[in-house]
């Protein structure tokens, strides 16, 4: 079986642990805004990864945005579910398997992306902090 790697930002794995340890109770929320725990693999090592994410639900689907607040760098697992889209989607107390795909469709792509920034404004500070279009991904 895989091995969990935990990652190396210490308030990143901290609010896993807490999310996760909790059932979905504690540590659920960034700056009061909801968030929910995204678990895939790694594509170059296979361990087990896991990786917060604010939370944008579209009709039960999620938009996962590649935002990193702005780097100027796609988050490593943008590459990891480019590679393996399947993921495990924990939200709140209830866990769901479910696959991504990118959204390159310009017209599907800035409707989810209004839907993101309506759950996290800050999303569109982050957007014009950086010159890569933020990566979006649905996944269903
Ligand atoms: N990040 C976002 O991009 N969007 C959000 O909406 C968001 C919300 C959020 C809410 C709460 C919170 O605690 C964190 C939040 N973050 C959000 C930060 C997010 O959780 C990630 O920490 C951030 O996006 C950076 O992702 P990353 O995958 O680049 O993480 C790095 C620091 C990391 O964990 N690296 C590891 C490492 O060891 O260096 C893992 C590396 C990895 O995935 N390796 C792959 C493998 O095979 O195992 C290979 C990857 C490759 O291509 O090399």
């Amino acid at each position: 079986m895989a091995t969990y790697i935990p990652s190396p930002k210490d308030w990143v794995a901290a609010q896993v642990e807490l999310y996760e340890g909790s059932g979905g109770i504690d540590g659920t929320t960034l700056k009061g805004l909801p968030v929910v725990i995204v678990t895939n693999k790694g594509w170059k090592t296979g361990a087990i990864r896991k990786t917060p994410l604010m939370r944008v639900e579209v009709g039960g689907k999620y938009v996962l945005v590649a935002s990193q607040g702005g780097a100027p760098k796609h988050p490593l697992w943008y590459h990891n579910l480019k590679a393996d889209p399947k993921v495990k989607i924990q939200d709140g107390t209830e866990i769901y398997e479910m696959t991504v795909r990118e959204v390159t469709d310009e017209s599907e792509k800035s409707q989810l992306w209004k839907s993101a920034v309506e759950a996290y404004p800050p999303y569109e500070e982050y957007q014009e902090r950086t010159s890569r279009p933020i990566p979006v991904f649905l996944a269903e």
